[in-house]
């Protein structure tokens, strides 16, 4: 009993020095009822229900670049409809106001557009597409008029390509050189939300073994290499984050790229944790929801962030985007 408590107090030790306090976390939870959007520090600590809305879903949160907002997807308009509101949950608004089924937004890096699914193309077999349209809602255009599902945009840190699944694919942000990437990297299956590390060298993923036909109940978030080699986008040195005989989805980077939060089920209910990034063998799970109800991860496409960006003055804003702006 003695050790397990040691080794708790120094697990926690060990993650409130890596980070700073505040870095914060937007999570799906069905604590008050239906799914609703709620933000936490990124040690677990002093969960607030932001959306607060007490009859229909709210899903997907994601943090704009500037981490004054969160758009987030809800069924409260009978159909799935992009809201925005503010990082405290006010002023919600509904940015697409579309009959058809509009989720799992995805700002650009600066924060000019919004990249989301959407079924309004009416493809025969109700297949979503992704679209972009400005961060206000205007100028919708299709990137994926294929045949066939095209789910789960992520942007690239540098704001030119856009990562989506099922698969692991890459465009141009205007729907130019679709190029699938890393296939059977991590072995036959089903390849779902990407998430882009960062600095931009890194890709995790979702990967399901033999995928629907398999059937496996196991599950795991992958990490590997992004790299161009003569022009040509790769994934190399794939190796598997969660290894745990559970689900485990959503992978969302920590701001300086050395955690990924993830959703697992191991624990007999949804919760969320996180797990150093740097290999296979990097540290334990940390469990930080530790709540009966469901509580997952939104989105794949942006950071779990610090308040400390909210200052324009901070070294974290600078860092985070100084690169891309540079
Ligand atoms: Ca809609
Ligand atoms: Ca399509
Ligand atoms: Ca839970």
């Amino acid at each position: 009993m003695k050790v397990i408590l040691i080794t708790t107090m120094l697990i926690s030790a060990l993650i409130s020095e890596s980070w700073a306090v505040d870095d914060r976390i937007v999570f799906t939870s069905r604590r008050d009822g239906p799914k609703n959007i709620f933000v936490m520090n990124a040690d677990g600590s002093n969960p607030i229900n932001l959306s607060k809305n007490p009859k229909a879903h709210d899903y997907s949160p994601v943090w704009s670049p500037d981490h004054t907002k969160i758009a987030f997807t809800s069924s409260r308009d009978l159909n799935d409809e992009i809201y925005v509101m503010n990082a405290d949950g006010t002023d919600q608004v509904n940015i697409t106001k579309d009959p058809e089924a509009d989720s799992l937004p995805c700002w650009s890096p600066d924060g000019k557009m919004i990249a989301f699914n959407t079924t309004r193309a009416k493809n025969p077999g109700g297949e979503g597409d992704i679209f972009i349209m400005d961060a206000d809602g205007k100028n919708e255009r299709n990137l994926t008029a294929r045949s066939g599902w095209d789910l789960e945009p992520a942007w690239s840190p540098d704001g030119t390509k856009i990562i989506w699944s099922p698969g692991i694919w890459i465009m141009d942000f205007d729907g130019n050189n679709k190029v699938e990437i890393g296939k059977d990297i991590a072995g036959a299956g089903e390849y779902r939300r990407a998430s882009w590390s960062p600095d931009g060298t890194k890709i995790a993923f979702h990967f399901w073994p033999g995928g629907r036909e398999g059937q496996s109940k196991k599950a795991d978030v992958w990490v590997a290499d992004y790299v161009v080699e003569d022009g040509q986008p790769m994934l190399k040195n794939a190796f598997n984050l969660t290894n745990h005989n559970s689900w485990n989805d959503h992978p969302v980077w920590s701001p300086d790229g050395s955690k990924i939060a993830f959703e697992s089920d191991r624990d007999g209910n949804w919760e969320i944790y996180v797990k150093n990034a740097g290999g296979p063998d990097a540290g334990e799970a940390i469990n930080l929801t530790k709540n009966p109800s469901d509580d997952r991860l939104g989105s794949w496409c942006s950071y779990f962030l610090s308040s400390h960006a909210l200052e324009p003055s901070s070294e974290k804003l600078i860092t985070t985007w100084g690169k891309v702006k540079q």
